[in-house]
């Protein structure tokens, strides 16, 4: 029996008109007659998803028939953005379908805009798990995403009166096609109550508990680019059905009576916004439990399935844990293993450790995960006991490797001696994983020496390896700049490099045609167009093309020193004034955009917002300065905004303290896409000027081993702001942007707070790099070139050789390719 066959996916278009009227009939009850724009997309992406679901069984049953080893991605966040385009694209149907809604009146871009962004997830972390399982697609690896289903995402950004003010995200009020609901896929997951020790065992206990909440998957398709392949993120919601007292709706409580329902759903309502900083809030850490056991329960199942013994449990499966936060799967497997399955521990412990390997993906002390012992005690009695035995075998390792160090072994702790006590996340996923990886060189070497200084003593440097960061050709070249895309098509003679981003070295050999640069040139010009009109939309700001697009986009925080880029415009801006007018229209004119959210609670990151929009109005309304200098902040930065975006920045910039941005992901995606780098020597910017040749990026700033001293300094000493920098402080104490007092502390936490993230050290020679990029940039000549070869030698950052890598030396997966 066989179900589909891949070749049945029909092409043609009456084919494809009959499926769209199909869904716009049956599954939306409307008629060609009442066909609006959203169910021309919602019907139509019905009718590509009926395409893509073939695939998706094939794919499944195959998987399983050939008995492969899986990779499951387990990831508190999965920044998808859209689905529609991205799925046209890879069953090769793009085409087609725009030709179909073209005979009914639709433009398909039109349509691509009706669909909201999945944007289950805060930054950097969650947008690289959506790149690495669309990656696992691509390659034909055996292998799930896992993630929790937020009823609302990262929350939408509104600019009130220059602030940023947050509104829910509710992208599920709108029938979403890319998921499927699992109603027989449900797991029950318990909270609290209490423990009996199983008699006769060593290691077993029943947990008793009468708070149980069902966890659901729902599955969302992650399709293949040109492969019959298709990926899967199973995210799990929280069910409310049978949590419905019909008693007390009877006696007439209906609070009481839809109490229980709303516990359960608040449990997977929201993602939390905060990015690079902890809260240790009690709902999110059950949000972590459910998660980690609704996915540890559904592995082992499927596992069970094949019939196989526990042992050869990391024959079958590796689990990577996306940060911390998936940590709890850890001690859960221990649990399962233990309590469920009767195992030993030595053999339960051996099993785990196989199976478990750790990415860490940021080094600011702030933003790593500790549970305090007496909440996680009451929560996960189970687990904290389990945690404890986990950390007394550890300790017991490490006092017969170093005996009479009390110092290591304070330090060393998974419980770490506070008052209450808390429990080290970090150290739990490491203690419980066979590897532990950074995401850049730099960042990797960083936790060698720092966080886990300690872990390389005792368990080895062999196990701490580092996996530079990647992202997706497919959705970060190929889907949001179709023209570059197309210069790199005729150039390497197919399409063959959006899978292969090697091939793309082939544009070397074209950097002297003339005629191909003006191309490469008018790819970028047009791009810009589409950039200026989406801020008109967004803004109402009208830019112009012709200036230099300098862009900073990314999550507001002060260690990526958004502070530092307005202070430079503030600069500029005060410089331009001080001109004559006839030197003035002698200048680069400049586009500066801004682009980014802050954490609902980060004070300081939103007050960087409002100086940003507070200069941004007096800077545009000055006609003196014209079309000069130009100063935009885009609102409600996503994934759908960033593919406006990134393609259309001659310049953008990455400008973190050296040492604190453990890669970046969106410095390869603006360089892949024919943009320089103006940035720190810090996370893969590092890398990427090795890739494409000192030429083609502008560096500045101290260096990560030089911050150190620095801080010091800075701790006991005013810094002593350079002419420039003084300048800028000025302006905004003169009142020039409105307020002074309300950005004072900004000021305040360069002068009076340590000056912790370095404005002062670096922004001489921050200033000095923007010379350097004005004066280049005058050279246009010299300007396509660095673009041109920029793209050429990009290859390393495709998230496929990311994955390769991890796949090869992590993992122990390999690709096979579906066949019929
Ligand atoms: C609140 C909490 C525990 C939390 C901390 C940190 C929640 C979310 C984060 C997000 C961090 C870990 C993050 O996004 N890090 C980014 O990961 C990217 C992918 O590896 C890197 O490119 C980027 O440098 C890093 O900041």
């Amino acid at each position: 029996f066989r179900a589909y066959s891949h070749s049945e996916i029909a092409r043609d278009a009456a084919t494809i008109k009959n499926s769209v009227v199909m869904h716009l009939t049956a599954t939306f009850l409307r008629t060609p007659a009442s066909i609006d724009s959203t169910h021309a997309y919602l019907a139509s992406a019905f009718s590509v998803r009926d395409r893509l679901l073939q695939r998706w069984n094939l794919t499944n049953e195959f998987h399983d028939r050939i008995g492969a080893k899986r990779v499951y991605y387990m990831s508190l966040e999965f920044l998808v953005g859209r689905t529609f385009d991205n799925a046209l694209l890879a069953l090769q149907l793009r085409d087609e379908y725009a030709g179909v809604l073209g005979d009914v009146g639709f433009r398909l871009e039109d349509v691509i805009d009706e669909e909201r962004d999945a944007a289950l997830g805060n930054g950097g972390l969650g947008r690289l798990a959506a790149c690495y399982v669309d990656s696992l697609a691509c390659m034909n690896y055996p292998g799930w995403g896992y993630g929790l289903r937020y009823r609302y995402g990262m929350f939408q950004q509104q600019i009130i009166n220059g602030y940023q003010v947050e509104a829910p995200d509710c992208w599920l009020d709108t029938p979403n096609p890319w998921e499927f609901p699992r109603p027989d896929v449900t797991y029950p997951v318990k909270f609290y109550g209490r423990l009996e020790h199983v008699p006769g065992s060593a290691h077993r206990y029943r947990w008793v508990s009468d708070v149980v909440y069902d966890a659901m998957a729902f599955d969302m398709p992650v399709p293949g680019y040109g492969t019959t392949n298709v990926g899967n993120i199973r995210l799990w919601s929280c069910k409310t059905n049978g949590l419905f007292d019909l008693n007390k709706f009877n006696a007439g409580d209906y609070a009481g009576a839809t109490g229980g329902q709303v516990a359960a759903q608040i449990l997977t309502d929201v993602l939390y916004p905060n990015d690079n900083t902890n809260e240790g809030k009690e709902l999110r850490l059950r949000q972590e439990y459910l998660f980690c056991s609704a996915t540890l329960q559904d592995i082992v199942a499927r596992f069970k399935r094949t019939g196989r013994p526990l042992s050869e449990l990391p024959d079958m499966a590796a689990i990577q844990l996306n940060d911390t936060h998936p940590t709890l799967g850890i001690p859960e497997l221990m649990r399962i293993l233990l309590d469920d399955e009767g195992l030993e521990w030595d053999e339960a412990w051996d099993i785990t450790t196989r199976t478990f390997a750790f990415t860490n993906h940021t080094v600011l002390p702030e933003a790593m995960e500790k549970w305090p012992v007496p909440m996680m005690d009451r929560i996960l009695p189970r687990h904290m006991g389990i945690i404890y035995d986990i950390n007394l075998f550890f300790l017991q390792r490490v006092e017969k490797q170093f005996p009479d160090d009390r110092g290591l072994l304070r330090d060393i702790s998974i419980i770490e001696e506070s008052s209450p006590q808390q429990v080290r996340m970090a150290f739990l996923a490491c203690v419980g994983s066979h590897r532990v990886n950074g995401v850049a060189a730099i960042h990797s070497d960083i936790i060698k020496q720092s966080i886990f200084k300690d872990f390389v003593r005792v368990m080895g440097e062999d196990k701490f390896v580092n996996k530079t960061n990647g992202v997706a050709p497919r959705r970060w070249m190929n889907e949001c700049n179709p023209a570059m895309s197309e210069l790199i098509t005729e150039v390497v003679g197919d399409r063959s490099w959006i899978n292969d981003l090697s091939k793309v070295r082939a544009l070397e050999a074209r950097v002297d045609d003339e005629a191909f640069r003006r191309r490469w040139w008018a790819a970028k010009q047009a791009n810009k167009r589409r950039l200026a009109d989406y801020i008109l939309a967004t803004t109402g700001i009208r830019v112009s093309p012709d200036a230099l697009f300098d862009v900073q986009a990314k999550r507001i925080h002060e260690y990526k020193r958004q502070l530092m880029n307005i202070l430079s415009v503030i600069y500029r801006y005060h410089r331009l004034k001080e001109m004559a007018p006839a030197e003035r229209a002698r200048e680069l004119p400049r586009v500066v955009v801004f682009a980014g959210k802050a954490a609902a609670g980060y004070w300081v990151a939103k007050q960087v917002i409002k100086l940003i929009n507070a200069v941004a109005e007096v800077v545009n309304a000055d006609d003196e300065i014209g079309d000069v200098l130009k100063v935009v902040f885009v609102p409600d930065y996503s994934v759908t905004a960033a593919e406006h975006i990134v393609p259309a920045s001659d310049i953008s910039q990455h400008i973190s303290t050296a040492g604190t941005e453990a890669s970046g992901t969106s410095n390869m995606k603006f360089v892949l896409n024919g943009g320089i780098i103006l940035g720190t020597v810090d996370g893969a910017n590092i890398e990427i000027g090795e890739e494409v040749g000192e030429e083609q990026i502008f560096f500045f700033g101290c260096l990560a081993h030089e911050v150190a001293d620095f801080r010091h300094y800075l701790r006991f000493h005013q810094p002593k702001p350079d002419p420039a920098l003084q300048t800028a402080f000025d302006m905004i104490q003169r009142g020039t942007f409105g307020d002074a007092h309300i950005f004072q502390p900004l000021i305040d936490s360069i002068l009076r707070g340590g000056d912790v993230y370095l404005l002062s050290v670096d922004f001489p020679s921050y200033i000095e790099a923007h010379k350097a990029v004005e004066e280049a940039y005058r050279h246009r000549d010299d300007w396509v070139t660095k673009s041109i070869l920029s793209v050429a030698r990009m290859a390393k950052f495709s998230s496929d050789r990311a994955i390769q890598e991890y796949a090869e030396e992590i993992w122990n997966i390999e690709p096979v390719p579906v066949v019929e």
